[in-house]
């Protein structure tokens, strides 16, 4: 029997989208290659050689379709303040009445898919139940892989209503027809216009982010733009650690690092690549869980030695996007080894490599299951999550920010996260081409007020018995030629041999105005390839460059408004006040 809340909601929008059918997604492998096989047929798929990748499929998205759209996405309070100064804010019954005439037969001819899913383990108290509308295969089949999607997900839902109610339609993929409105006080996701991974997989950032940081704010917990993992120290110890940076900046890559050589003695335990959901557990500890089950991650750079444990789990079972089709039918992007002499690119034309042109999108991604990661955590479906010992802030700044640093304190910590900017990447469509701050990695994704946010952490810290440190850090320092001065991938381990010494309350720091940098040479550089000069520069506080950026943040301070906690401002005074010392 369908649960008569879900079948409601259903009816009303299918008067609304006009489909020429509704499909209920159950979830079952059968459903799987029947949509993969329609998808076929329409072009909506295209099949790899399947010797070579089984399982793999590729899709194109439209050219003007191929990453977030920050400047179409809205959040609608009823009050402007609650979205805050960092949102688009549409008034919910503009929004309403704007979308519905978009969505208004947008589904004619088509199929309307149903798809219920769970964010979070089944069984777990901590879990959080959507139903996705959609009229799009490629949703449906990415949906399958990131979360636990079907029947398991009714069953779960049992004949409550409590669920976030997500309706996408592609419409025409019109740009100026292409809204992604969130309305946190209806529990309710309206995308229409895009297909693209995160406009569209509404349990994501839509739900899992910005409708979750809302219900988070309520609830006492909070959901953030996090990679997480475990390391196991030589003794056999794991600690838990999670990871805020912004998009197209390294979670993935992190979550799956392989340790160096010299380092033999650790392992790395994979749990998620984007997205945490933070609660305080009995014992006053911070404890994590991922909500999703795949990983959506970018594809250029990604190769055997930046990431052999991602090329592993992709080689099956795997969802490309924008991807270039090789002649044997295999895939191929810029960073990838074995660079074909030409291809079809990731729009559909004939491509070669003299062509000085792109062969993928650069933000051409993989959806792939945790599951087949070859670091995948025991702990992955632990409804209960693991315990953190540290969260890492960081973005790519080729200048200013050392390698890592570690906060003072919680309140320093919170300051150090809401202040952190990075340089644009491929994974927002927006024209920005100067740094921006993006606090806690969270700027596109925060679902009310950012001042609210800021107090939200603080509180979170004050419950916390015994919070995790709070560490910054920067793989992505340049030299004078622009090249990386920090080897990272792999030999970031040894960033975070320093970081897990220093939550378990090692020494080895020395204090700097903006926080405590590793001791000149205890970082363990064995067998890696950077110049004494560099490693100098890497770790370096420069306090006149420190006191620009405290005037900076001033100004994105003043962007925030009344609602800023007047915490943070002290802490910025503070930081001017060591610098000048
Ligand atoms: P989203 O999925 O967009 O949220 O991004 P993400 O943070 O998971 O980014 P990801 O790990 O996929 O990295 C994006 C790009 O950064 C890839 O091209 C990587 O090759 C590159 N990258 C990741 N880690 C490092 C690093 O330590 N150093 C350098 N130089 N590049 C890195
Ligand atoms: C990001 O942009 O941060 C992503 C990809 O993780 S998307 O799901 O498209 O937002
Ligand atoms: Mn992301």
């Amino acid at each position: 029997m369908v649960n008569k809340h879900v079948l409601a909601w259903v009816k009303e929008m299918e008067g609304l989208c006009k489909p020429d059918r509704v499909v209920w997604c159950d979830g079952s492998k059968e459903e799987k290659e029947r949509l993969t096989k329609e998808a076929f047929k329409t072009g909506e798929l295209i099949e790899f050689n399947q010797e070579k990748l089984p399982g793999c499929v590729f899709h194109r998205t439209a050219e003007n379709d191929v990453a977030r759209t920050e400047h179409l996405t809205f959040i609608c309070t009823s009050k402007k303040e609650d979205a805050g100064p960092t949102n688009n804010w549409m008034a919910p019954v503009d929004a309403y009445s704007k979308l519905s005439g978009i969505f208004d037969g947008a589904m004619r001819g088509r199929t309307m898919y149903v798809v219920p899913f769970i964010m979070g383990a089944p069984g777990s108290h901590f879990n959080k139940i959507g139903v996705e509308i959609t009229d799009s295969i490629y949703v449906v089949l990415n949906m399958r892989i990131m979360t636990n999607m079907g029947d398991v997900a009714m069953k779960a839902l049992g004949n409550t209503g409590d669920f976030t109610k997500c309706l996408h339609s592609k419409a025409d993929l019109d740009i100026n027809r292409r809204f992604i409105c969130h309305f946190p006080e209806d529990n309710t996701i309206w995308s229409v216009g895009s297909g693209y991974g995160g406009n569209v997989l509404l349990g994501k950032k839509c739900l899992a982010l910005r409708i979750a940081s809302y219900m988070g704010r309520k609830e006492g917990w909070m959901a953030e733009h996090m990679t997480l993992m475990g390391i196991e120290k030589p003794d056999g110890e794991i600690i838990y650690v999670a990871g805020a940076f912004p998009s197209a900046c390294g979670k993935t890559n992190l979550a799956m690092l392989i340790p160096p050589e010299s380092m033999k003695g650790y392992k790395i335990w994979t749990l998620g690549d984007d997205i945490v959901w933070l609660r305080i557990g009995k014992d006053g500890r911070m404890w994590a869980i991922n909500p999703e089950t795949g990983f959506f991650g970018v594809a250029p750079g990604t190769n055997k030695k930046t990431n052999g444990n991602a090329m592993r789990t992709i080689s099956k079972n795997t969802i490309f996007t924008n991807v270039l089709l090789k002649e044997d039918r295999t895939v191929w992007w810029e960073g990838l080894e074995d660079k074909p002499e030409k291809g079809i690119d990731w729009k559909g034309d004939q491509w070669n490599s003299y062509s000085g042109k792109p062969g993928a999108h650069p933000n051409s991604r993989f959806t792939t299951p945790i599951s087949q990661c070859p670091t995948g955590s025991p702990e992955t479906n632990n409804p209960e999550g693991v315990p953190i010992s540290a969260v890492l802030f960081g973005g790519r700044r080729a200048k200013l920010a050392p390698l890592v640093y570690e906060s003072f304190n919680w309140q320093h910590g919170v300051f150090v996260a809401a202040t952190m900017a990075s340089e644009p990447t491929a994974a927002i469509s927006d024209e920005v081409h100067e740094i921006r701050r993006d606090p806690m990695a969270m700027l596109p994704f925060i679902g009310y007020n950012a001042g609210d946010y800021f107090k939200h952490w603080l509180d979170m810290g004050k419950k916390l018995k015994n919070p995790p440190k709070i560490f910054h850090v920067n793989w992505f320092r340049t030299d004078g030629e622009g090249k990386f001065m920090w080897p990272g991938f792999g030999e970031n381990l040894r960033v975070l041999e320093w970081i897990i010494h220093r939550a378990d309350g090692g020494d080895r720091a020395v204090k700097t105005p903006i926080g405590y940098v590793p001791a000149r040479g205890v970082l363990n550089l064995d067998g890696v390839n950077v110049s004494a000069g560099d490693m100098e520069k890497l770790l370096s506080v420069d306090p006149k460059a420190w006191i620009a950026e405290a005037e900076s943040i001033k100004g994105f301070f003043d962007k925030i408004g009344g609602k800023l906690p007047k915490e943070l401002e002290d802490e910025r005074k503070a930081l001017v006040g060591r610098l000048k010392e």
